[in-house]
């Protein structure tokens, strides 16, 4: 638990409004949490406990962002290593530190076929238990009050055929996904229930937004609750990019079923394209622009994360090229020295250019 004395003593204090500046220097108080909630939706972004221990993240965080989501720390290999050992510390710290400084937070994620603890897939083998998904379910829910939690991350096959290889797939068939959400709802009534996943935004992937609303009918169906659809946005500035009209279409389709729309994930990969970081900058800016533009014309969607908000935290593709080369992604609004991008821009301008609805 990060103690408000600490965290003041820290100097990061959550008043201190801090000096943004974009790359070319100029200051800018803007905010994307402001425009965004003249816009009607939450704007928020992944955060870690290593990210909080740097003052200029912290500030930048406060100043942008009401809401953020757990990067690793509520996920199962980190929370439960041993079977029935929670270890709590770091998520506490999170979520104390975001109810300290007056931010919500989302839950990511509650079941999910990767980063679970060694020890699950064998227990799920030896006794096909529910309460190894709904116990820990019902620990989580009972324990933190989230806005929105993604109860089922990636149970959809990444070519869009079916779903995916899991342990709980394997353990209790494709119900393992109406299974969680049950759990969820009655563990807590009031968080939104999201199935969150990426393979919807780009033009490409027609069987995958095919396979993803066939899903999302058969929950309805059979009236499970769930509440919205978590697009990761996961974007491609020079690889395959989003087609509008497809993701309009798509994006209408997943409103005319009463569910709610949140980009949970946002980053813009930069590779594949021309060395100039200038011209990086611009074609990120530009696919997250030509994304974001499309899901916030639809009244649906009521809130946009980014995975992280600085360039510093991303592992470089190979080690020699951070370290010979200095390069980095440069993926999302800040770069590793908390400099505002030509991404931070684009995501103010499209949300101040959300209409109202
Ligand atoms: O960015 C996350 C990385 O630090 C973790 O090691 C990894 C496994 O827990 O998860 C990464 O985040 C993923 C998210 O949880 C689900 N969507 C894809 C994200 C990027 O891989």
């Amino acid at each position: 638990m990060i103690s408000r004395r600490h965290f003041l003593a820290s100097g990061a204090s959550a008043l201190a409004v801090p000096a943004l500046t974009s790359s070319s220097g100029a200051q800018d108080r803007r905010s994307l949490k402001a425009i965004a909630a003249s816009k009607g939706f939450v704007f928020g972004t992944a955060a870690a406990t290593y990210e909080l221990k740097h003052r200029d993240f912290v500030l930048a965080a406060l100043h942008d962002c009401a809401q953020l989501v757990p990067e690793y720390e509520m996920k199962r290999d980190a929370l439960e290593p041993q079977r029935g050992q929670y270890n709590f510390t770091d998520l506490d710290a999170l979520f104390s530190f975001a109810a300290l400084n007056g931010l919500s937070m989302r839950g990511h994620p509650l079941v999910w076929y990767a980063a679970n603890p060694p020890w699950l897939a064998p227990a799920l083998q030896a006794r096909r238990d529910e309460r190894l998904m709904t116990g820990y379910i019902q620990t989580l829910m009972r324990r933190y009050t989230m806005t929105s939690v993604d109860v089922v991350n990636e149970a959809i096959a990444p070519d869009g055929n079916g779903l995916r290889p899991s342990p709980w797939l394997d353990a209790f068939g494709p119900r393992y996904i109406d299974m969680a959400f049950h759990a969820a709802r009655a563990a807590n009534p009031r968080a939104k229930l999201i199935y969150n996943d990426w393979g919807c935004e780009q033009g490409p992937n027609d069987r995958f937004r095919a396979t993803t609303l066939k899903l999302l009918d058969g929950l309805i169906a059979r009236r499970v609750p769930i509440d919205g659809l978590g697009l990761q946005g996961h974007l491609e500035a020079f690889g395959p990019r989003v087609d509008q009209r497809k993701l309009r279409d798509f994006l209408n389709e997943v409103r005319a079923r009463g569910l709610s729309i949140l980009v949970t994930e946002l980053d813009v990969l930069d590779s594949g394209g021309p060395s100039e970081i200038a011209a990086r900058d611009r074609g990120v800016a530009d696919e997250a622009r030509r994304f974001l533009d499309v899901v916030l014309d639809n009244p649906a969607t009521n809130a946009v994360l980014t995975w992280s908000l600085s360039d510093r935290y991303i592992d470089p593709p190979e080690e020699w090229k951070l370290k010979l080369m200095g390069w980095r992604f440069r993926k999302l609004p800040y770069d590793a020295q908390m400099r505002r991008k030509p991404l931070w821009n684009a995501l103010a301008q499209s949300f101040a250019g959300r209409h109202s609805f």
